[in-house]
């Protein structure tokens, strides 16, 4: 149980005594509930289970005796019995984004709408839009949105199974027939979404690997179970694969699961020119062929080698040109995580972030960091909490004060006062030029007004960049993953744009944006663009996003020399020109 667990639970109470018809006051009651739930300072899970609510605004009894049970049983009777009450299929509609509490209230009552399938039908029937406060706009957005959603069924974010493969790797390497494993497909490939992950294991006994996988606490169904090997489904619905080989296949077996297809094609048709065959365990002999006999492969470095190329790193194995590179040698050195010295885009409690300035540093400083961007939200994005410049100047005075501090303590660290300055519908930025003057670096973002036509969007983002306030361009689409489409931009274009005018382009390394896209990067640094990897945090844990960021970076072919961030902090100051403090 979650802080968000406990809100989320109350927040669906409030929309099921909604759609019930029920009394205004006790819906109000368990809405503000679940923000107070959300915004509260202390652990408010721990005190929900230990029964110590009394005395918290916002919470009455009935509810600390509701958050109390959840917090100490993990569910609450009140709620389940709620939920049945009403057809399972309903609760998808909640996902379906436009469709608030209200609307699907009224598709509820008046054309017993309860599911996806039926919203899809009265949306292009026209039932929808004749509806009282719907319209055809409505309905056609909603249209929009479930095909989006269809498209986009059965992926998962990278960010969301990172965790549960890492504990399933571990729980798979902890059993003492289990020579090697690895997590293969698109996973370790560090696509930004995956439709499943495909588990590999070395073993002479797959019988009892298998059976040890299946019983992971993570498994909530076996889907099938071999010999070999196994599927399963995890609570979040994520379907894993297993399959288990010989220690002499694994090489083999892992440079083939780990794909991608178009990759493995190349590297067949490269075998065959030799005279071998390769499949899914081994390179073989070709029929009628002259070889000698193929050696075991021990890793997939000799594979590679074999067939006379460089080593390819798995995030590149997309046949974009990686085999002709690796053919002639001219494989990029990509960048690693240890070659970051700090990182830009970071938010505090100023904003919308969860930790303060000082904790913000602190962890950066534990993370082994040299520096550590802020950029809090500017003015227009009030529902954020955006800074005016009041504000802005006040946390650059806390900022001027801390640096001090480290340079008297002797810490090699430095905060870096910045903004994420909204661009406005115009192209103009949320600030004067006196305020963005006084800061050390400027992250100029989109927020709003994303329904611009693509000249409309793209001149406005040119504009941005194009103002020599500005360091760098943050989240250049807007994209959510599997939520929001990107908005109509023409990336190329503004590509040039920064090219022209030096501006950074971000890698956003927040697993719901991973923005810019990987797909772009090659075209920027031609261009001679730099990147910047910056995890967009909320809260010190959100600083480990940049794993995320190496991963989709070196998928980009980025290399050390790439990225703007593996400068270390007096080479940074220089590229700001600022002074060392002292
Ligand atoms: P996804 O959709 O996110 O799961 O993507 P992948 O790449 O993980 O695809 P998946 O799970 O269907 O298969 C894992 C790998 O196995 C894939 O990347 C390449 C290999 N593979 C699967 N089917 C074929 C095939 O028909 N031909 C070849 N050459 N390779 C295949
Ligand atoms: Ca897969
Ligand atoms: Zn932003």
């Amino acid at each position: 149980m979650t802080r968000d667990d406990l809100a989320d639970t109350l927040e669906e109470i409030a929309l099921l005594l909604e759609l019930k018809g029920e009394n205004p006051f006790k819906i109000r009651a368990y809405r503000s509930g679940a923000e107070t739930v959300r915004q509260f300072s202390g652990d408010i899970v721990a005190l929900a289970r230990e029964n110590e609510l009394k005395g918290i605004k916002g919470i009455g009894d009935a509810l600390q005796q509701k958050l109390h049970e959840l917090a100490s049983t993990g569910k609450l009777a009140f709620h389940e019995n709620l939920r049945a009450e009403f057809p399972e299929s309903l609760f998808d509609l909640f996902k379906i984004p436009g469709l608030g509490p209200k609307k699907i209230k009224a598709l509820y009552d008046s054309l017993e709408v309860d599911s996806i399938a039926r919203l899809k039908e009265v949306a292009a029937s026209g039932e929808m839009a004749a509806l009282p406060g719907f319209g055809a706009k409505t309905a056609e957005k909603v249209l929009e949105a479930i095909a989006f959603r269809e498209s986009n069924a059965d992926r998962f974010r990278l960010g969301d199974v990172a965790a549960p493969v890492a504990e399933i790797l571990d729980f798979l390497k902890s059993h003492p027939d289990c020579l090697r494993a690895e997590a293969a497909g698109s996973y370790r490939r560090a696509k930004e979404t995956v439709h499943d992950v495909d588990f590999l294991v070395a073993s002479s006994r797959p019988g009892a690997i298998i059976d040890h996988f299946t019983s992971s606490d993570r498994v909530q169904k076996v889907i099938a179970k071999g010999d070999t090997k196994a599927s399963v489904y995890l609570e979040n619905g994520l379907q894993c694969d297993l399959r288990v080989v010989s220690n002499e296949e694994f090489a083999c077996a892992l440079a083939y699961f780990t794909g991608s297809k178009e990759h493995n094609v190349v590297m067949r048709g490269r075998a065959l020119e030799r005279g071998y065959t390769l499949n899914e365990y081994r390179l073989g002999l070709k029929e009628g062929g002259d070889r000698d006999e193929p050696p075991v492969f021990e890793s997939e470095a000799q594979l590679y080698e074999f067939l006379d190329l460089e080593f390819i790193a798995p995030e590149l194995r997309e046949n974009t040109g990686e085999v002709e590179a690796a053919e002639s040698g001219d494989l990029p050195r990509l960048i690693e995580v240890e070659n970051l010295r700090g990182t830009f885009h970071n938010h505090t409690i100023a904003s919308d972030g969860k930790n303060t300035l000082e904790e913000m540093a602190q962890a950066a400083i534990e993370l082994g960091l040299q520096y550590l961007g802020i950029a809090d939200h500017s003015k227009s994005s009030f529902q954020a909490n955006g800074l005016d410049a009041t504000r802005l100047r006040e946390q650059i005075g806390e900022i001027r004060k801390l640096n001090r501090r480290f340079a008297e303590e002797g810490t090699k660290f430095r905060i870096f006062a910045g903004n994420e300055v909204d661009i406005l519908k115009d192209g103009s930025l949320d600030f004067d030029d006196e305020m963005l003057g006084e800061l050390d670096y400027v992250v100029a973002s989109v927020h709003n007004a994303m329904t611009l036509s693509e000249k409309d969007m793209t001149d406005r983002i040119i504009k941005a960049v194009s103002h020599p306030a500005v360091t760098m361009l943050g989240h250049l689409t807007g994209r959510l993953l599997l939520r929001r489409e990107p908005y109509a931009v023409n990336v190329p274009a503004v590509i040039d744009a920064c090219a022209d005018t030096g501006t950074i382009i971000e890698l956003n390394a927040n697993p719901w944006r991973l923005d810019m896209d990987w797909r772009w990067w090659k075209l920027a640094t031609e261009k001679g663009v730099k990147c910047a990897i910056n995890p967009d945090a909320h809260a010190t844990a959100h600083l480990d996003f940049l794993w995320f960021g190496v991963k989709l970076a070196r998928k980009g072919w980025l290399t050390r020399e790439d990225v703007i961030n593996t400068l270390d902090l007096s080479e940074m100051e220089t590229f700001l020109k600022l002074d060392p403090v002292s």
